[in-house]
């Protein structure tokens, strides 16, 4: 199945997984509808797809924690561009990394509204559509996270395994439609995730991926266009992956 003229709507599309995928079905000759923070970023990364091959690519601005913004952006979209054939809900991030009793309430609430409610948000403004022209495909991002938890990340992993059981409720109100619902699920994946975890602590963030091989966002973007691009009846509940250096949250191969 390919993706050529397709719909394909990515949120936090202006770096790491979500650009990477943005370039990978750019590549399939889809139509792009990118959303995002940091619109110049975003407009960059809307330039690289139409040369890697996009169909056509629309920016629009979007902060996904805010409900009537996800809600009066999405209804306010030209006509040609509603009709969303693939929704990657990947806006998501981590803020800290303390223990759980003596956490900045602030990150917690960052995190939970992107992560969890963001992606409601998102959902509940595309998925009608989706059903009312009986095609779709929503692809969340979990994480290894979401299925174990590690010390100090207690409410990011809480909140990636919310995205678990959301895309298993999700896919259970669909059943008796044509839409899909699939969550990929990435370990470590070298991007501004540990950046923005440390708010811009460069030396903290580097030492997370320091002696290991962890994914990269093309790996996880490959997969994403893997699960949208099998045959109409075939759903891809979840994909748990990582790099050979991580078996799951806790335990690494680390050379130094
Ligand atoms: C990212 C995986 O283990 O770096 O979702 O938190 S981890």
């Amino acid at each position: 199945m390919t993706h050529k003229g397709k719909t394909v709507f990515i949120t936090g599309a202006s770096a790491g997984i979500g650009a990477a995928t943005a370039l990978a079905f750019a590549h399939e000759g889809a139509r792009l509808l990118l959303a995002a923070r940091r619109m110049d970023k975003l407009v960059d990364v809307a330039d690289e797809a139409r040369n890697r091959g996009a169909a056509v690519v629309h920016c629009i601005s979007l902060d996904v924690r805010h409900r009537e913004a996800v809600a009066n952006e999405l209804a306010a979209l030209p006509k040609e561009w509603k009709a969303i054939d693939v929704l990657v809900n990947n806006a998501g991030l981590s803020r800290g990394l303390d223990k759980l009793y003596l956490g900045k309430i602030e990150d917690w609430e960052e995190m939970i509204d992107t992560n969890i409610k963001g992606l409601l948000y998102v959902t509940r403004a595309v998925v009608p559509g989706m059903v009312e022209r009986g095609v779709g495909h929503v692809i969340n991002l979990g994480s290894t996270a979401g299925h174990l938890a590690y010390p100090n990340g207690g409410v990011y992993c809480g909140t990636k395994a919310a995205v678990h059981m959301l895309n298993d409720g999700l896919r259970q109100d669909l059943l008796g439609t044509p839409i899909r619902v699939t969550s990929v699920e990435p370990g470590m994946v070298e991007t501004d995730f540990s950046l923005v975890r440390f708010h811009g602590d460069e030396e903290r963030a580097a030492k997370v991926y320091k002696g290991l091989t962890p994914l990269t966002p093309e790996d996880v973007a490959d997969t994403i266009v893997w699960a949208a691009s099998r045959p109409a009846h075939v759903n891809i509940a979840s994909i748990l992956m990582t790099s050979v250096d991580q078996a799951n949250s806790l335990q690494f191969n680390r050379q130094s």
